[in-house]
């Protein structure tokens, strides 16, 4: 047989037809004609359908058009008054969208598109648009009904591989199914629920004061971004960063620890009903770990209600794509929703404090359900950045990547933003663990011998002993005011047996972190400081740069407050942290409700509201708060409880 012949090529051809000696009309005449020559050959049965099926269009048009026209009257009305109100110059952006007074009918608001909200780091880390809310609704109604039926549900996910714009194409491990649970290993309530106090007369005036700044905090969410992830309490509105409720979840513990058993109802009625993470979100591993995954955990272990914990386990197999990497070591972001996990834009570098500081977290996670994935997945972290190379006596640099699982930027270290929780992490998971895993404490007394030798100065002429930077070897007398998260730690690891001059260490160090608070003219310490080196008398020990002037209601001195309070029962630190939260109340309070960041610490006439009040407010600071103005060392005991890097206690696991 022979093929057949090939096909000639194809072309296309445009037909033109040419009407010599007529006029041009556009063609109208000759189309009305053949018009009416189809209409008279239609039959009469089909020319009265035509006719019907006009009608019919016409009494719709004509329906739609009043319904329109009301509508044009209203607009109309509204405007009348308008030019009245209007500022001459209108505002470039619309004012921000107010939430309605009442929380459980706004929760349920349309989603609107929300604000691009950018944090340190990663530009990428924006919430993407939600899924619709219809869906969303008949989501919540059907958990509702088999809440009603007395049964946990776990939303089926429309999973499907797929592959995100740098890389990884994961298919999300078993996605949001409730995983096989080890029948002995069913959820239970925690035996170490903690009671709810309720009655104020437990309460010393202090604790009081904090209770009286959570309810302001607390009243200012609950009226404008009730649902929302964070409240701008000056403009009265909202800031998303992930679209879960993150001051709500964060908050939830606070409320138990603080007696606020009905805000604490109300807020838990929302997890039921409102929080559902089957969301084509993005979220940071980390933040979301310690907030939402530490938030969950925590109000289970206090409340002992069992809907914590189903959420929890929920949203921790929602974050384990993230591990897929070549290296083991976590992506920094995943989305919950397809389960897609991958770097920052920029890089496929990971922070080292990020991937070394969600242990505390999927450890416990593993414990409650019996399900090990999690715990394996970030012990093979620690595993790996234990025997990596780049340390400096125990000090790791700020990135490590993702493919190689090596460290990048070598020679920087630091105690501040990006390693912080490192070494806090090392003792809590040792202390967690029970104290027997001893590689753990090998790298946390190596870390803090490195932080002596090569971090640890005193400044002229106070000499307040600080922690510096490393850079290619040479130091910088600059401190983040997330470094005093070192005394609390130091304090705490001589608490559980580790050596007495950690203990002086600690108390040096907090001295400082007071002074970085005192020595501001509001009393609020700024994000940065840079100490003074030089015994000229005429310098001050602290210096602040115009950059790093602002405050954003961070927790970490009063979070030392407590630990060196608890631990020593020096009253000095309760005075300290008293000042503070006076400090807070004087220059950071917004009267309609809720706290402000602020831009400038040495302003007390001007400190400039930044309109944001983070959710770390009132999951840690007012917390810490209200545990240092306590005199009872069981409530949440250090030998009980470990508390992780966002202040959500979590239990130890066996006695040492
Ligand atoms: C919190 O999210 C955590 O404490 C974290 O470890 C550091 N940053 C904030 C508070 O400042």
């Amino acid at each position: 047989m022979y093929p057949p012949p090939p096909l000639p090529p194809r072309r296309d051809f445009i037909s033109v037809t040419l009407s010599p000696g007529r006029s041009y009309d556009g063609g109208q005449g000759l189309r009305r004609r053949s018009f009416w020559r189809k209409w008279k050959q239609l039959s009469r049965l089909q020319r009265n359908v035509v006719l019907f099926l006009l009608a019919c269009l016409m009494l719709c048009g004509l329906l739609s058009y009043i319904s329109v026209a009301d509508e044009w009257k209203a607009v109309g009305s509204r405007s009348a008054e308008g030019p009245k109100m209007r500022p001459a110059n209108p505002p470039v952006l619309p004012a921000p969208r107010r939430a309605a007074e009442n929380p459980e009918t706004f929760a349920g608001a349309s989603p609107q598109k929300p604000p691009r909200h950018f944090r340190r780091g990663p530009p990428n880390l924006q919430i993407r648009a939600p899924d619709g809310d219809a869906k969303d609704r008949r989501q919540d109604e059907a958990q509702r009904r088999a809440e009603a039926a007395g049964e946990a549900r776990w939303e089926d996910d429309a999973q499907g591989s797929r592959v995100s714009w740098r890389g990884t194409g994961t298919e999300p491990e078993q996605g949001p199914q409730l995983p096989p649970r080890k029948a002995e290993a069913a959820p239970r309530p925690s035996p170490q629920a903690l009671r709810m106090r309720n009655s104020p007369a437990l309460q010393n005036e202090r604790q009081k004061a904090v209770v009286a700044a959570f309810r302001h905090a607390w009243a200012g969410y609950r009226k404008f971004a009730w649902g929302h992830d964070e409240l701008k309490p000056v403009s009265k509105s909202f800031s998303e960063w992930f679209g879960l409720g993150l001051t709500l979840i964060d908050a939830l513990d606070t409320m138990w620890i603080l007696g606020l058993k009905k805000e604490f109802e109300e807020a838990r009625k929302w997890v039921s009903q409102k929080l559902l993470f089957q969301k084509n979100v993005d979220v940071n591993l980390f933040e979301s770990t310690i907030r939402i995954l530490g938030g969950l955990l925590s109000a289970f272990h206090l409340s002992g209600d069992v809907l914590f914990l189903e959420k929890a386990e929920d949203f921790g197999n929602r974050l384990m794509p993230a591990f897929q990497t070549p290296s083991k070591i976590p992506y920094s972001d995943v989305n919950i929703g397809t389960g897609v996990a991958h770097p920052p834009r920029w890089t496929s570098d990971s922070t080292v404090a990020e991937v070394t500081s969600i242990q505390l977290e999927f450890r416990e996670l593993s414990r409650l359900t019996g399900v090990k994935k999690f715990q394996e997945a970030v012990e093979e972290v620690t595993r790996r950045v234990h025997s990596l190379r780049g340390k400096k006596d125990g000090l790791v640099p700020m990135f490590i990547n993702t493919n190689s699982g090596l460290f990048t930027h070598l020679g920087v270290f630091t105690l501040g933003a990006r390693a912080d929780s490192y070494y806090e992490y090392l003792l809590k998971q040792w202390i967690q663990g029970g104290k027997k895993e001893t590689q753990l404490l090998e790298d946390y007394l190596e870390a803090v011998e490195g932080i002596r030798k090569h971090l640890l100065r005193r400044s002229e002429p106070g000499q307040l002993t600080f922690v510096g930077e490393l850079a290619h070897g040479r130091f910088s007398a600059k401190m983040d005011h997330l470094v005093c998260f070192l005394p609390g730690t130091l304090a705490l690891g001589a608490h559980h047996g580790l050596p007495a001059d950690h203990m002086e260490l600690a108390q040096a160090l907090m001295d400082t972190c007071y002074q970085m608070n005192r020595q501001m003219e509001t009393g609020l310490s700024p994000e940065i400081v840079h100490f003074n080196l030089h015994p000229q008398r005429s310098h001050k020990d602290v210096q602040v740069k115009a950059a790093d002037r602002h405050n954003l209601l961070r927790p970490e001195t009063v979070e030392s407050l407590f630990y060196l309070y608890r631990l020593t029962g020096q009253r000095k630190y309760q005075d300290w942290g008293w000042e503070i939260l006076r400090s807070f109340n004087a220059y950071a309070r917004v009267p309609s409700g809720g706290y402000s960041s602020i831009s400038n610490v040495q302003d007390p006439r001007n400190p400039q509201p930044r309109d944001k009040m983070e959710s770390f407010f009132l999951g840690e600071t007012l917390k810490y708060l209200y545990l240092l103005f306590s005199d009872d060392p069981d409530l949440l005991s250090l030998d009980t409880y470990v508390f992780n890097t966002e202040a959500h206690p979590l239990p130890i696991w066996a006695p040492s």
